[in-house]
């Protein structure tokens, strides 16, 4: 495959992060375009021209342009060669699509959530105790739910890491950064999780700079 891989968005995105893990995964290069969310940037008309509901993730492969990032992830793995991140059987991709469907639905916004009251709260309109309680109760929930989906596997949708894992890991990386993360990670099974994920190189080589 010889077309260009061009990712729209800035290293913070934790969406960015798991399609540059992805690419990593994948052994793929590709030129990351800054697109800076703290600054408005994704509201310009440029970026309106690439992803007309104003976020990133966006990619370019030659000619062809996505947004979505678990479509993005898919199709990557797809047409990118390397060791499948998609698992081989119906209850395999179930489970992954089970833990990306939750992520995207409950965990994102969850775990951003919380992020958000300790590490930027002037970005989700100032801090506030009843979001930071309520967006823990649901971090736990989420991650009780995304660890149930893991039972005794090593990760969320079987023997082999999967898309959901790499969903899940860059939102994680914030909490762990926050006064909170001990009783957030405190659910079942989710430290075995989480010390794979860190081992990871994929997650080592795209760990933000934050400064
Ligand atoms: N549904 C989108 C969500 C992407 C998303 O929420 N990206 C965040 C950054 S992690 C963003 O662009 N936020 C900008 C904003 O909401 O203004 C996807 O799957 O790609």
């Amino acid at each position: 495959m010889s077309d260009k891989i061009t990712v729209y968005g800035f290293e913070a995105s934790t969406y960015v992060r798991t399609v540059r893990m992805v690419l990593a995964e994948k052994g793929a290069s590709y030129d990351l375009v800054p697109v800076d969310i703290m600054a408005g940037e994704n509201k310009r008309p440029e970026h309106l021209a690439r992803h007309p509901f104003a976020k990133i993730p966006v990619v370019e492969h030659g000619a062809k342009r996505l947004y979505e990032t678990s479509a993005i992830i898919r199709y990557l793995n797809d047409v990118l060669p390397g060791t499948s991140l998609v698992p081989g059987t119906a209850m395999g991709r179930a489970r992954m699509d089970m833990g990306v469907g939750i992520h995207d639905g409950y965990g994102y916004g969850a775990l951003i959530g919380l992020a958000a009251q300790h590490l930027f709260p002037d970005f989700v309109g100032g801090a506030s105790e009843e979001v930071r309680l309520d967006c823990l109760e649901k971090s736990r929930l989420v991650l009780t739910e995304q660890m149930k989906l893991r039972g005794d596997s090593p990760w969320i949708a079987g023997a082999t890491l999967s898309l959901a894992d790499l969903f899940v890991a860059p939102v994680c990386f914030y909490v762990s950064l926050t006064p909170d993360a001990g009783a957030a990670f405190d659910v079942p099974g989710f430290s075995d999780w989480w010390a794979r994920v860190q081992g990871l190189e994929s997650y080592q080589a795209t760990e933000p700079d934050l400064g």
